[in-house]
């Protein structure tokens, strides 16, 4: 089960380990390039990534330093600086930002006092320490800030810096799609203890029937698209009659059975319409991940209530690509559609909104202030996405025209009165 129901010293060392793989990333993503790469900003859309560095770590020292551990501010003149909401991405670069080694001095200064804190928290009480809360907001952000960084990597142009092992090979799946019966089940958590605020609280959800592709839609699909004289995704490169793909520099042949990536959300509806079929809601595709029907409980993971395994997912940054279809048989649902979680972020038609119930917490920022802003929800991780920052109710979102970001999508349908099991 989830280790928030483990011991305290537990629940503290899962912390410190949470803490510490975060940190291996974001030094892997930050050591890769030199110095002259680090304060450069490689899109206008991308922030420098020693902002997001410095950045992780003001987030660390303004919850964990100051607000849990009730200590002194390190560094209180820096603040404005590395503040989402005072200077938009593409001003970034023109701030008096810490340079390189200030950053690294910075974040590693910072990391040192919150291990101080991790000790003498109660790790219960309040509620934002209660099973490690704070510390565990603050995980998923350092993570969610170095799959932002992975995709600033895949902007930036020279020689490959980063490598990685091919995922697991593709396999047949026994249908394409599958029928997910109508009735309610259960959305959102009220009980992972790690969950941020807009996945609270649990709530019934009435869904009609509807079918579900098995797998995300694949580059053979969409090529035979392109083919139409449609647009070819991000990072597609033009190679005679077809197109060769860029993936961190490293310039190769589509795989025709991996996820599409790097598409927006207006280009999958558009798919979508096209192959005569349309995007799932947010609540169909946590349907299709969580729901059981043999118990009718939703589930954590779409192959039960432990956390992803390599067998299960790709997530992690393990692979520099999405996975072919079918290379985690492991981490199917109950019902059957595969690669859910990992792989490519998938569009749904669903605006940004809090749930009936939502409140706040800790902070307005992260999730309320987007409400009803011009964003579209992107459920289940990719592979630059941490095991940390990535469930069946997690949620992220961006605006809809947006296309670095690891994001692709799979397909739905109305299911008809005579197709209804
Ligand atoms: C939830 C991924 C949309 O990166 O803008 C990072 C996460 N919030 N720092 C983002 C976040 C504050 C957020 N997303
Ligand atoms: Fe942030």
């Amino acid at each position: 089960m989830s280790i928030a129901d483990a011991g305290t010293e537990a629940l503290r060392e899962h912390v410190a380990a949470q803490l510490r793989r975060a940190r291996d990333r974001s030094v892997v993503l930050t050591d890769a390039v030199d110095d002259d790469d680090l304060v450069r900003q490689h899109s206008k859309l991308m922030s420098p990534l020693v902002w997001d560095l410095a950045h992780i770590g003001n987030q660390e020292e303004l919850w964990l330093v100051r607000d849990v551990g009730g200590h002194e501010p390190v560094r209180e003149d820096i603040d404005n600086l590395y503040d989402a909401f005072q200077h938009p991405r593409a001003d970034r670069p023109a701030l008096p930002l810490l340079n390189p080694a200030e950053a690294r001095g910075y974040v590693r200064e910072v990391r040192d006092k919150v291990f101080d804190v991790l000790e003498r928290s109660p790790l219960e009480g309040r509620r934002l320490e209660t099973g490690g809360f704070a510390f565990g907001m603050i995980v998923q952000h350092e993570q969610q800030h170095d799959e932002t960084m992975l995709a600033t990597h895949q902007l930036r142009s020279g020689a490959p810096v980063l490598h990685s092992p091919a995922p697991p090979p593709g396999r047949a799946l026994p249908a394409a799609e599958v029928l997910v019966p109508a009735g309610p089940f259960t959305m959102g958590t009220s009980i992972e203890a790690w969950a941020l605020d807009n996945e609270r609280p649990a709530h019934d959800v009435h869904v009609d029937a509807f079918f579900i592709d098995t797998a995300p839609v694949t580059n053979a699909a969409w090529a035979y698209r392109v083919k139409a004289d449609l647009t070819a995704p991000r990072f597609w490169v033009r190679d005679g009659t077809g197109f060769l793909r860029n993936r961190f520099g490293h310039v190769e042949p589509l795989a025709p059975d991996e996820p599409v990536v790097h598409v927006c959300f207006h280009e999958a509806l558009a798919y979508a319409t096209w192959a005569g079929r349309r995007l799932p809601t947010e609540a169909e595709w946590e349907k299709a991940a969580r729901f059981d029907p043999s118990t009718g409980r939703s589930r954590r993971f779409p192959w039960g209530d432990e956390d992803p395994g390599v067998e299960q997912a790709n997530l992690g940054q393990r692979h520099l690509s999405p996975a072919p279809v079918g290379a985690y048989p492991a981490g199917a649902s109950p019902l059957g559609v595969h690669q859910l979680i990992g792989d490519v972020w998938e569009w749904v038609d669903t605006d940004f909104h809090g749930y009936p119930g939502f409140e706040a917490f800790p902070y307005r920022e992260y999730s309320e202030v987007f409400f009803g802003g011009d964003y579209k929800m992107l459920r289940g991780g990719s592979f630059g996405t941490d095991p940390a920052a990535c469930r069946s109710t997690f949620r992220n979102w961006d605006h809809p025209i947006r296309r670095q970001i690891f994001a692709g999508f799979r397909c739905a349908r109305d299911a008809g009165p005579e197709e209804l099991a």
